[in-house]
């Protein structure tokens, strides 16, 4: 399968789940200014809405959307799903949190908002991170081994590092524990190296 992705952007969420699952997949290196792939492919005739990330799947199926892939990455390891009689659809709720109300609230910041945008967008993802931080109480989000919800909040505090938010302690040292995983640290030396790659996590 094949992995298309910009460095630093949301799509590193499902590149680090990938990794983390052990699953093989190519990745390939999107130039969101011009659309054209790190190879000179067209990217809008593999992706039309133009943005990462894309899965394109072993047998062609191509898949978007961040919630979408995650889930799609959390269901090749059944066996590692949240447990519990409603346990996919508690990751579903926290992809889909993740999603609309913090990855979409940064939108002041990477659109060149103006400061009333960007102060209100401040509020709202420290409220957001504040009620994240209140409910983590093992390691992870949702108990005590890293899923993929995991490593979408963990890009969503790369970026809240970036631009300077505020962030609760309980996720500033959840944000540590997962920067040192080695499948995070392959990931992000990939993603800064941006050669096109085969990867299989060891
Ligand atoms: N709803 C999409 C949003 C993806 C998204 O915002 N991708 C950004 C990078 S983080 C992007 O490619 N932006 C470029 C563009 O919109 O042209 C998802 O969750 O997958």
């Amino acid at each position: 399968m094949r992995l298309y992705y910009a460095p630093g952007a949301c799509s590193r969420a499902p590149h680090i789940a990938l990794e983390e699952a052990g699953l093989s997949f190519t990745r390939t290196r999107v130039d969101l200014a011009t659309h054209r792939t790190e190879s000179g492919e067209d990217y809008m005739k593999v992706n039309p809405k133009g943005y990462v990330p894309t899965l394109v799947l072993d047998n062609g199926e191509v898949l978007t959307e961040n919630v979408a892939i995650l889930a799609w990455i959390a269901d090749q390891n059944v066996a590692a799903g949240i447990p519990g009689p409603v346990g996919r659809y508690r990751l579903l709720e926290m992809l889909a949190f993740i999603s609309s109300e913090i990855h979409k609230s940064f939108k002041p910041f990477f659109a060149n908002g103006d400061d009333a945008a960007k102060q209100a967008a401040r509020e709202t993802i420290g409220k957001r991170f504040d009620y994240l931080a209140a409910r983590l109480k093992e390691d992870f989000l949702l108990g005590g081994r890293m899923s993929v919800v995991d490593a979408y909040l963990f890009v969503m505090l790369t970026w809240a590092q970036k631009v300077g938010l505020d962030i609760p302690a309980p996720l500033q040292a959840y944000f540590q524990r997962i920067a040192g995983r080695p499948a995070v640290r392959r990931v992000i030396a990939a993603e800064e190296d941006g050669s096109q790659a085969q990867s299989k996590a060891s």
